[in-house]
Parts: C-alpha cells; sequence; structure tokens
C-alpha cells in the first residue's frame, strides 16, 4: 500500500500495552454520582434499582467484550478483570479501557427505564476509568479484597450510623463512638443476605455472566471457582 508523506505523524501514539502475563483490571467510577444519586432520589445509603442496574451494565459488558473472567462491583463503581493471556486489542489499555467506559455507559442510558420505572433520567451520566495491571494472582485477589472491603467499611458502616442517628436518636458523636472498632480486618465474614451493596458477576461461560452476591475476600469463593484464575482458561 501506497504511504503518505503524512505516516509519520502515526510515530507520535503512545505505546500503552498491557506487560504481558498480567492481569488487566479496568475500573470505572461514576462522575460526580454524589450529585446524580442525589439528583434521581436514590436511596439512602444503598438504592437496589440503581445497583442492579450497574450490574446489568457489567453483564453486558461482559457478554460484548472478550476475555473478561470476573467482574466486581460496589457503589457507583465497577472492576472488569481481563484474562492473563488475552491478546484482545494487542494489549492496548486504551482500547480496554474505552471499550470497557462506552459499553458501560452506553448501557447505563440504554437499560435504565428497566431499573427506574417512574424516575426520568435527567441528564447522561458518565464514568471515568483507569487500567490497573497486576503480576499475580494474590495481587489480583488482594484488589479485589480491597475493593470489596471498601465497600463493606463504606456500606456497612453508614448503615448502622445512620439508623443510629436516624432511629434511636444518637448524636453523630454518640454513633461513633458506638461503632468505634479498631482497626478493620479483612478475614472471612459471612455476609447477611439482604445486605444490598455489594455485588459481583462472575462469568464461567463466554455468553452467561451470573450474578452472585458473596464474599471474595476469604478463600471459600476462590476455591470454589478455580476456573476464573485458571491459567488456561
Ligand atoms: P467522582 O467519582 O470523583 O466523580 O465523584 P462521586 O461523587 O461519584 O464520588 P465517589 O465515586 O467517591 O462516591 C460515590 C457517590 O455515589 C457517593 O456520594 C454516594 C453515591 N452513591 C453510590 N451509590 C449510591 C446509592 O445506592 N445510594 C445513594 N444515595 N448514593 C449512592
Ligand atoms: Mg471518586
Ligand atoms: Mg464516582
Ligand atoms: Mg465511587
Ligand atoms: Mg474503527
Amino acid at each position: 500500500m501506497a504511504k503518505s508523506k503524512f505516516e509519520y505523524v502515526r510515530n507520535f501514539e503512545a505505546d500503552d500495552t498491557c506487560l504481558a502475563h498480567c492481569w488487566v483490571v479496568v475500573r470505572l467510577d461514576g462522575r460526580n454520582f454524589h450529585r446524580f444519586a442525589e439528583k434521581h432520589n436514590f436511596a439512602k445509603p444503598n438504592d437496589s434499582r440503581a445497583l442492579h442496574l450497574m450490574t446489568k451494565c457489567a453483564q453486558t459488558v461482559m457478554k460484548e467484550l472478550e476475555d473478561i473472567v470476573i467482574a466486581y462491583g460496589q457503589s457507583d463503581e465497577y472492576s472488569f478483570v481481563f484474562k492473563r493471556k488475552s491478546n484482545w486489542f494487542k494489549r492496548r489499555a486504551s482500547k480496554f479501557m474505552t471499550h470497557v467506559a462506552s459499553q458501560f455507559a452506553s448501557s447505563y442510558v440504554f437499560y435504565w427505564r428497566d431499573y427506574f420505572e417512574d424516575q426520568p433520567l435527567l441528564y447522561p451520566p458518565g464514568f471515568d476509568g483507569r487500567v490497573i495491571v497486576y503480576p499475580s494472582n494474590q495481587t489480583l485477589k488482594d484488589y479485589l479484597s480491597w475493593r470489596q472491603a471498601d465497600c463493606h467499611i463504606n456500606n456497612l458502616y453508614n448503615t448502622v450510623f445512620w439508623a443510629l442517628v436516624q432511629q434511636s436518636g444518637l448524636t453523630p458523636v454518640q454513633a461513633q463512638e458506638r461503632l468505634q472498632v479498631g482497626e478493620v480486618t479483612t478475614k472471612e465474614v459471612t455476609l447477611p443476605a439482604e445486605m444490598e451493596g455489594k455485588k459481583m458477576a462472575v462469568t464461567r461461560t463466554r455468553t452467561k455472566p451470573v450474578p452472585l452476591y458473596c464474599d471474595i475476600i476469604g478463600d471459600a469463593f476462590w476455591k470454589e471457582h478455580p476456573e476464573i484464575l485458571d491459567e488456561d482458561s
């Protein structure tokens, strides 16, 4: 093919290839969802419509895009893990990130009415994205544990804090003292089924991502689903 004299501008493109053999994680986060939640009358602290819409979008991303082995979401964020050996778009970080973000954002608008029947969408939501590369199974599991621990800290604490203040009449200081628990640890915990706010989608096959609501910090989940981290899957 003939080349024009302008071809050289390609050399200005930065190389953003993700390091080989590493897990590639794309994390999305809703832009200014503090405001978005208020304007759309999200229930506090957890709006199940909003959380289930997020999971629907994550399932759509997993179905439409290649090589995603697990996704974990909470609040206004979702993380997507691409398999170590993925060579999708030659592992270019910008391709991973922009495809996930745009597919997720368009799904959020597309499926909005299925979840928010009586609440019109008032303006177009946006999501930022970042790419993080993890070199081992342990660092990947620690990343996911970090996000779920963040979920526990925010949800458990906020839920109980506001119940103490709004329902039991404690002052914020009294509620905070009551909830003083020292350093947060991330050992295995059993979550009450009715606790909304932490959600994750796991896929075993290309075509059917299944939403699960469970602990991923302890070993039990990873022992039950060895295929997720399987080098050859
Ligand atoms: P950002 O991400 O820097 O653009 O700004 P925000 O406002 O999105 O901040 P972020 O992502 O740290 O915090 C998420 C916000 O979304 C937080 O203000 C609470 C809100 N949010 C997320 N899920 C729910 C929910 O289910 N109910 C309510 N009421 N608010 C929620
Ligand atoms: Mg933020
Ligand atoms: Mg946000
Ligand atoms: Mg957030
Ligand atoms: Mg094109």
